[in-house]
This record gives structure tokens, sequence and C-alpha cells, in this order.
């Protein structure tokens, strides 16, 4: 199979700030979405974007002023000024014996094949993966639940591998899951998963509590980037920072380097301050192949969206060079 083709000249991008030597650089106008852009919302984070039509559009999650756990879709024409449309995606059921979802957070969203696939934490009596898909981000559609709850952090890769659709997750429990490693199911059909294997489990300092992949992983020569979120438990809580590792482009199960330190941990007012503090978490990139460029798009203390920028060269040697598999 040809690798994938990342050409995205028109990705947001600002250069990093002059005496900054970190591998990631935060926007300088995050964030980019605040809580309160459409009427109803209490927040909008962890959400998901992608190119569309030579602009962008995405799958917002947006907690209501119920505090209800929602995904709205949205348009963009530079993916940093957005438009949410005000009310949640309502989904085309073909299937009427998919049980209700009582709940949808933390979307990712893939180009892959013919279509743009959704991933979210779907409510099915406990968190687990929910799946659909749309041609247009105006009629989604409602496939099966992936996997048996408790589980959460459900990303879909871009491609198959070896013949299979690839999917990463997290088990967890039904509470705030104070634990929880990185594996693979694989599916002939997107709706029959099984093959499961196991990627990798929580390490020290940042990353010591649970993991959980972040944005749909990305195909470089050197394997996949995988961005992942790591949670270390403080005397406060839970701290969100994110890292990433590279993994085997034919078994992708199998860790090639993973970073020590993290690339990005809650420092800014709006990662430290908000519904939870100490977040930030990964739902998407893009990345223009020819410049080299990568956008990502994570969720600052569980209440706005905020955009961080890195070099892919860059971040492939840090998580080489700082690496413990
Ligand atoms: C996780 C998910 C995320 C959230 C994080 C921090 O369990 O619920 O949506 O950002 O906790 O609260």
């Amino acid at each position: 199979m040809p690798p994938i083709e990342y050409n995205l000249p028109n990705i947001p991008w600002e250069d990093r700030p002059a005496g900054n030597s970190d591998v990631l650089w935060r926007f300088s106008a995050n964030p980019i979405i605040p809580r309160n852009l459409i009427p109803t919302s209490n927040s909008i984070f962890n959400s998901a974007v992608v190119p569309y039509n030579g602009a962008f559009a995405g799958v917002f999650r947006c907690d209501n002023r119920a505090r209800e756990m929602n995904v709205h879709a949205g348009r963009s024409a530079d993916g940093v000024n957005w438009e949410l449309d005000p009310a949640p995606i309502e989904w085309i059921y073909s299937n009427p014996d998919i049980p209700p979802s009582e709940y949808k957070y933390d979307p990712r969203v893939v180009w892959l094949e013919d279509r743009y696939y959704v991933i979210w934490c779907n409510g099915m009596h406990g968190p687990t993966i929910g799946m659909g898909y749309t041609y247009d981000f105006k009629d989604f559609h409602f496939l099966e639940n992936a996997l048996l709850p408790y589980n959460r952090n459900g990303v879909l890769f871009p491609r198959k591998v070896n013949g299979k659709y690839m999917m990463f997750s997290r088990p967890s429990d039904n509470g705030h899951t104070p634990f929880g490693d990185i594996f693979i199911s694989q599916s002939p059909d997107l709706v029959h998963w099984g093959e499961h294997r196991w990627v990798m489990k929580p390490k020290g300092g940042w990353q010591s509590t649970k993991v959980g992949a972040g944005p749909i992983p990305i195909e470089t020569t050197e394997g996949w980037l995988m961005i992942y979120h790591g949670v270390l438990t403080s005397c406060n809580g839970f701290v969100y920072s994110f890292g990433a590792a590279l993994l085997d482009l034919d078994k992708p199960w199998k860790v090639i380097a993973r970073t020590v330190p993290y690339m990005l941990s809650p420092q800014t007012y709006y990662e430290c301050v908000g519904d939870v503090p100490n977040v930030a978490f990964p739902c998407a990139a893009l990345y223009d192949q020819p410049s080299g460029r990568l956008a990502i798009y994570y969720g600052g203390a569980d209440t706005v969206t905020a955009l961080a920028f890195g070099k892919m060269d860059e971040i492939l040697a840090f998580v080489k060079a700082n690496s413990e598999v």
C-alpha cells in the first residue's frame, strides 16, 4: 500500500517564538474556541478537525449548560476561526436495534477510504467506543458500537494495515479510571473487532497513571506517529499532558520509541484553570508533509480548545532522542 500523502499547505501555522526551544509551541491566539462560542455551551474542548473541501470541518465536544456531553459539527475556512452548529448532531440510524446513545464525548475524525469516520466515547450503559460516518458534515450516520463497555479513547487508523482496519482503545472502568493501557483491535469490516494487541502501559512521571491515544496516527517513514496523553496523579488530582510514540508500520502494537519527557503539559492559564484544571488533551492533528508542519488541536482544562504547533522532523528526532520503550 502506498504511504498516505499529507498535503495541507493551508493548515494553521505560526513560527516558533524567539527564545523558545520546546518541541511544541502554543498558538499566540489560544484558546481558539472559547467555552461559550455557541449560546448553549458550557465548554467546548477535546475536539476533532479534518481538512474538508479545501477548508476545514470538525466534530466538537460541547458540554451544554445542563452539563450534558454531546458532539456538534463545525466548519472553518482557516482552521482557527470556527462556526459550530448550535444544535448537536442528529444521527441517522440504519439499524433501530443499536442501543440509544446516552452521551457522546472526545470525538476523533478520520478520512478513511471514501468518507469521514467519527469515533467517540459513547454512553451505552457505561462508556464505550461509538462510531459513525459522514460525507458532508451535514448528514451523520450512526454505526454499531465498536467495543463493549468500559472503554474510551477509540482512535481509528487512516488506512488498513495488512488488510485490516485498526483501532486504538483504552479499556477503562465506569468512573475516573485510575489505570489504563493502550490496545489495538483489528477488523475486516469496521463492525467486528478482534485480534486485540497490547501496545503500551503507563510509565513514570507525567504518564504514570494511564495513557490514551490522541489524534489519528500519522504515517511517517519512521513508523506511525502516535501522539498520546498521559496522566499523573497529584495530591490535587489528575494532570493530563501529552507526548508521542513511534509504532511499527506493519505491526503497530510494536513500540519503536516513546517519549520519557512530555511534549506539552498544562502550564498556561487556559490549561490550568477551568472546569477540570491541569488538562491538555489532544484529539486531532493536521500535517503538511512538504513543509513538515503539524498543527495539534487539544482541549484546555476541559473548557476550551487550543492549538499547538511543531515540525515533523523535530518531533521525530525528539521522540527518538528521548525514548525509553
Ligand atoms: C477523561 C475524559 C476527558 C477529560 C479528562 C480530564 O477521563 O473524560 O474527556 O478531558 O478525563 O477530565
